[in-house]
Formats: C-alpha cells, sequence, structure tokens
C-alpha cells in the first residue's frame, strides 16, 4: 500500500498474477471508493487494441514514489518479433490514467510477461520481461532500476541476466524470476 497518486490518501496495488496482467490499483482505497484501475485503463489510448497489456508498480528510480511500468503488445505475428505498442516507465507520482511525471520508452522484444524482480541484489526493483527475441525463440531479459529509472536497453550489464526459454504455452516460464515483493512495497495492514 502506497500513496501512488501523490494526494495524500494511501491507495492499493494488487497483482495476483505473475505476468502483468492482472495488476489491480484501487485510488483512495482507505474509504473502499477509490477508482478500481487495471494494465488497460493505465496505458493510454496507444495501447487500445493490443493482445496483451500489462503493468507493475515499483519505485524504480527509488525516489520514494512507486512508479509504473506499462507495456501493451500486439499480436504473434511470425517470425519477426512484435515491437511493442507501449513499452515505458511513468515515474511517479501518477495518475490513475496512468500519466506520471515523466516517462521514459524501454526497449523489450515482444514482451508477453513482465514482473518486479531484484536480479542484482541490491534490494531495488529491477524489472523481467518474458518475450519473443524472433524465429521462435523465447527469453527472459532484465532491465535493471536506478536513480535514472530502468536500463533503456540491452547492456552488457544486463544481458547477463537473460534466460533463454523453452517456448512453451505456459504464461509464466521457469526462467521468471519470482521476487519476495514485500521487499518492495508495504504491506497493506488491517481492513479492506
Ligand atoms: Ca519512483
Ligand atoms: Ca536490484
Amino acid at each position: 500500500m502506497a500513496d501512488l497518486d501523490g494526494d495524500g490518501t494511501a491507495d492499493r496495488v494488487s497483482s495476483p498474477s505473475r505476468t502483468g496482467a492482472g495488476l489491480t490499483i484501487t485510488f483512495g482505497a482507505e474509504g473502499g471508493r477509490g477508482a478500481k484501475v487495471g494494465p488497460r485503463d493505465l496505458v493510454g489510448e496507444r495501447g487500445d487494441g493490443a493482445k496483451d497489456v500489462l503493468a507493475v508498480v515499483a519505485d524504480f528510480d527509488r525516489d520514494g514514489w512507486s512508479d509504473l511500468f506499462v507495456v501493451a503488445t500486439g499480436a504473434f505475428q511470425g517470425d519477426d518479433p512484435v515491437r511493442p505498442d507501449v513499452s515505458e516507465l511513468r515515474l511517479g507520482p501518477f495518475s490513475a490514467r496512468g500519466r506520471g511525471q515523466s516517462d521514459h520508452h524501454v526497449d523489450l522484444s515482444e514482451p508477453r510477461a513482465i514482473a518486479v524482480a531484484d536480479y542484482d541484489h541490491d534490494r531495488y526493483p529491477d524489472l523481467a520481461s518474458y518475450g519473443h527475441e524472433g524465429d521462435g525463440v523465447y527469453s527472459t531479459t532484465a532491465r535493471l532500476g536506478g536513480v535514472k529509472g530502468l536500463d533503456r536497453r540491452s547492456d552488457d550489464r544486463n544481458r547477463a541476466y537473460t534466460k533463454e526459454a523453452d517456448q512453451t504455452d505456459r504464461a509464466t516460464p521457469d526462467s521468471m524470476p519470482e521476487a519476495d515483493l514485500t521487499a518492495f512495497y508495504p504491506l497493506c495492514v488491517g481492513r479492506i
């Protein structure tokens, strides 16, 4: 639980799946009257019609405000990886429509599942993305968090964490890291 939009009241994040598809944010959760939104509400119109719209929340740039990472990707098209319509880190506080203080693009290859992880064990959140690299090859790749946000693209440091996956129909492959999210989020205490 955290104040995501900066209005002084606590907002609730729940993410029942490990793929980024089921993220739900309830703004103003304490009164129970808040707006409930998911990835498709947050992505904006550039993500309309995308097959997969995924989102995760974590303080990737370490300024104390939770940030939104959202990605929208069209349907599988064959050998060449599909370029996502949206693949952005939006720095918090961010609104119920997914607008942040600023945003930057993160280069990912046909992302089909995303998760928060801590790849480099510095206790700060990083992003994991599972996707199609082309020619039927799927892999899980890392984008590390830092004061400037997330790594914009693949580089020597984050490439070391790439894991190739067998192509399967499973939404969450074994190569997807499973982080203990309580390391990054304050737990919601008490009532709903
Ligand atoms: Ca932040
Ligand atoms: Ca980290």
